[in-house]
């Protein structure tokens, strides 16, 4: 059964952190009331909670967690995987240890969008060596703890480096790891992919979780996308892990999530 997520950040996340709901405990007492199952934690440092105080309010609002999403860490603090700073690559790995810790306990995922980095002047193929050593040494990390790392392919504008579904696949094939997988977000797959529901079902074997907004990255329903076809897609390749909302807060955080929460439930979750 497909489950509903929502994104969220603490309080005092930057707008760039871009989740619906901000408060951590706040939000998971929210979009438990709205109807969702679960939300996904966007961390800019994973001490940002403890596993206790997570655990407890969880437990309290009768929630999951559906991933820990490490935007932040590209977002705020400027790290990638692409970077051949020694420095800068040893921040990323402790910061990566802490959210595997974590998604050890709740969600078992940990994604990685834009902090996968650019590729920029550097050669492709040095950009690349770079990315697969790093996701290499996090894989083995998450393997020993139950987790794995979910790719999502995010449009040009955002990043040079994976836009597509199909080149997501690409490279989840090269880092050929058990615990290394995809997670499509049909907002990105509406710019880059060249049908979104033909391509959740060719690359069906990579999509290990999923991210939804409207065309406008409105809440679903407020926009022009073809739901219709995403989560027929889904039912035809036997989707039945986490839809996650991840809109812009607009017009207002609790209005967007109760609006994507009511669309999505009349008609597909
Ligand atoms: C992150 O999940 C994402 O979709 C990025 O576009 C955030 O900018
Ligand atoms: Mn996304």
């Amino acid at each position: 059964m497909i489950r509903l997520g929502i994104a969220i950040a603490s309080e005092n996340a930057l707008p760039s952190a871009f989740v619906v709901l901000r408060g951590l405990e706040k939000s998971i007492k929210l979009a438990h009331e709205y109807g969702y199952d679960g939300v996904e934690l966007a961390l800019k440092d994973p001490d940002e909670i403890t596993h206790e105080e997570l655990g407890s309010i969880l437990r309290k609002n009768s929630m999951e967690v559906s991933a820990i999403s490490s935007g932040q860490v590209f977002a705020a603090r400027g790290l990638m995987f692409t970077d051949s700073d020694s420095g800068k690559r040893a921040e990323l790995e402790k910061a990566f240890h802490g959210f595997i810790d974590l998604a050890s306990e709740f969600g078992g995922l940990v994604n990685i969008g834009r902090v996968r980095g650019f590729i920029g002047d550097k050669p492709r193929e040095e950009a690349e060596k770079l990315f697969l050593d790093m996701a290499n040494k996090l894989c083995d990390y998450a393997e020993k703890r139950g987790v794995t790392m979910i790719l999502e392919p995010v449009n040009r504008y955002e990043i040079d480096y994976i836009n597509s579904v199909d080149e997501g696949t690409e490279l989840v094939r090269k880092v050929g790891r058990k615990n290394f997988t995809m997670m499509p977000d049909v907002f990105h797959m509406n710019i880059e992919d060249d049908h979104i529901g033909e391509s959740l079902i060719r690359n069906a074997e990579n999509v290990r979780y999923v991210h939804l907004a409207d065309s406008n990255r409105h809440a679903p329903g407020d926009g022009h996308m073809d739901f219709d076809d995403i989560f027929s897609a889904l039912g035809k390749i036997g989707y039945d892990g986490w839809c996650t909302v991840e809109c812009l807060p607009y017009p207002d955080p609790d209005t967007a999530a109760q609006r994507a929460v009511k669309f999505l439930r009349a008609r597909y979750i």
